[in-house]
């Protein structure tokens, strides 16, 4: 039997699957949809019918310490139902997560007999999430959503939530991962044995020099948020970690967002980190796995489209230092994914999922591409920065 139809297993009634299929396009767990005719053991009822949930094998090379993980998604998950309990959205907005299910025995996990973490999540019903941006109405909804999950989150005590992913998201971290990657390399190739000829090539492809002058252009700034956290200027604050375009479900009949998935990394930061991200997602309409890396493209309009969808909801706590850096962060976030991106390629790919040896290489060109279409639109995107935090004012 397979190792995830032995999990789904333990989630619900053996004989009662109907189907299990891997489902999204994650690059660090491993993701299915099982579609069952019940659910068994478990404490959130649901009306008959064919059901879907939610089945995940945890990347435990990523989160070495998944119980952890569970323990944030726990506090999460009763602070946000306290909270909109006591300040329900006004009708027919709703807000639908991703709840844990129980196994059979009542754990909200399983480890196989491999030692592989296993997990299921309730399915958010009627609602489906977009690979890219689709419009400026979806593009603003994807902000509300962002937005709406701050301000939810905004007075759980930081200190509530595990560090479940040390050094993420701390962009000089990622920067001395980098230069240990470069001199490992080097080493081997002062080696007598030294790395095949392939790897030699493909470490002086014309792409992968790009990609190392890219980086040092850009060294001495990349600290710029993390040296902003430790003046004090910008605080600490529960953030998603990961809210791309494809984490943000929308209704199928309405459009309106109405949750936000993969909540893995939901730990402390800066919200700056997940603005950055959600922008760097969203106005890249092309998407991060495009061909041509070199049309990559941000668009300006849909990031004002996703800020002012993000401020509508979140805008009442962030502070004038928060808009300051708010330029920096658009600029960041898709710099530090493509050095991540292009980190793993030369260490061999052992962090993202890849389809082909090349595939973190390319992934890290559109992130760069896109953060040279970023900085050629600095004046404009600044201002539109500006006008926000003008009209709040
Ligand atoms: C990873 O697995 P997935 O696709 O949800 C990564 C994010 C990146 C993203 C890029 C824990 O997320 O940080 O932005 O790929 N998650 C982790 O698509 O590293
Ligand atoms: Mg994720």
């Amino acid at each position: 039997m397979s190792p995830f139809l032995k999990a789904a297993r333990q989630f619900t009634s053996p004989h009662r699957i109907l189907e299990v299929r891997e489902y999204g396009q994650g690059n660090v767990n491993d993701t299915f949809l099982v579609t069952v005719e019940e659910l068994v053991g478990n404490a959130h009822p649901t009306p008959p019918g064919p059901k879907r949930f939610i089945l995940q094998r945890l990347n435990t090379r990523v989160f070495p310490r998944p119980e952890l993980v569970m323990g944030n998604l726990r506090a999460f998950t009763e602070h946000v139902e306290a909270r909109l309990q006591r300040e329900p959205l006004p009708p027919p907005r709703r807000w639908d997560q991703p709840k844990v299910l129980l196994t059979g025995a009542g754990a909200g996990h399983w480890r196989d007999p491999d030692g592989f973490f296993w997990r299921a999540l309730t399915f958010v019903a009627d609602a489906e999430s977009h690979y890219a941006v689709k419009d400026l109405d979806h593009a603003r909804e994807v902000g509300w959503a962002l937005g709406l999950f701050h301000k939810l989150i905004s007075d759980l005590p930081p200190a509530r939530l595990a560090d479940t992913l040390p050094g993420f998201h701390v962009t000089p971290g990622y920067l001395r991962r980098y230069g240990e990657v470069l001199g490992t390399r080097k080493g081997n190739r002062e080696n007598e044995a030294g790395p095949p000829a392939a790897i030699i090539e493909q470490e002086n492809s014309p792409e992968a020099a790009f990609c190392r002058r890219f980086i040092e252009m850009r060294r001495t700034w990349a600290a710029v948020l993390e040296d902003a956290k430790a003046r004090g200027e910008l605080p600490l604050r529960p953030i998603h970690g990961d809210p791309k375009v494809n984490n943000v479900m929308v209704d199928t009949a309405t459009g309106q967002a109405v949750g936000l998935v993969d909540l893995d990394t939901v730990k402390p930061g800066l919200v700056h980190y997940d603005l950055g991200d959600c922008l760097r997602s969203g106005c890249n309409t092309l998407g991060e796995e495009i061909g041509n890396w070199e049309q990559a493209r941000f668009d300006p309009e849909i990031c004002r489209a996703i800020l002012q969808g993000y401020l509508s909801q979140a805008g009442g706590f962030l502070t004038p230092n928060d808009y300051d850096y708010l330029f920096d962060a658009v600029r960041l976030l898709p710099f530090e994914l493509g050095l991540r991106f292009f980190t793993d390629y030369l260490e061999g790919n052992v962090y993202f999922k890849v389809h082909y040896p090349e595939h973190n290489l390319f992934r890290a060109l559109v992130q760069f591409r896109l953060t040279e279409s970023i900085e050629s639109q600095e004046g404009a995107i600044r201002a539109l920065i500006r006008d926000f935090h003008k009209c709040k004012q």
